[in-house]
């Protein structure tokens, strides 16, 4: 077999086989996203959000704080330390209440601790109380209550 025709056939190959490859690949990831159920939330209750909360699950130890000052319409932050972790995403609501789209994903710094910079919009019913939502590696779900100041 000349090398002429050794190539043509690969290309038949890649042809035929990249489509089903890419497909099948697909496939793959719409079967394993409709098989990971959305994670319960864990409630944590968070007295001291500034020092930091912490809530052990399984084996490991997860601590979530926000800053201070915490006022709606200007930047604080919140950060995460959870071990081992890939993904750290945070969003926010209200108890019985839609604050909007938000979706904040946090990034580790040099020590491995996530953080973002988060600003809330101001609640047209004047309320205070809030709810963050933490999504680490989309299997672990916390619900941490804190309150915005005036
Ligand atoms: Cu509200």
């Amino acid at each position: 077999m000349n090398l002429e025709r050794k190539n043509r056939m690969t290309n038949k190959w890649l042809a035929a086989g990249l489509p089903l490859l890419i497909v099948a690949g697909a496939a793959l990831v719409l079967w394993r996203e409709a098989e990971t159920p959305a994670p319960v939330a864990i409630d944590l209750p968070c007295p001291t959000p500034a020092a930091g909360c912490a809530a052990r699950i399984g084996e490991r130890s997860i601590t979530v704080g926000l800053a201070e000052p915490r006022k709606t319409l200007q930047p604080f932050e919140v950060w995460v330390q959870a071990p081992g972790a890939d993904q750290v995403q945070a969003s926010f609501t209200m108890v019985d209440m839609n604050m909007g789209f938000n979706l904040y994903t946090l990034r580790p710094d040099k020590d491995g601790v996530f953080r973002a910079q988060v600003t809330l919009p101001a609640c047209v019913s004047g309320r205070r109380e809030w709810v963050m939502t933490v999504d680490i590696d989309k299997t672990t779900r916390l619900a941490v209550p804190f309150s915005t100041e005036l």
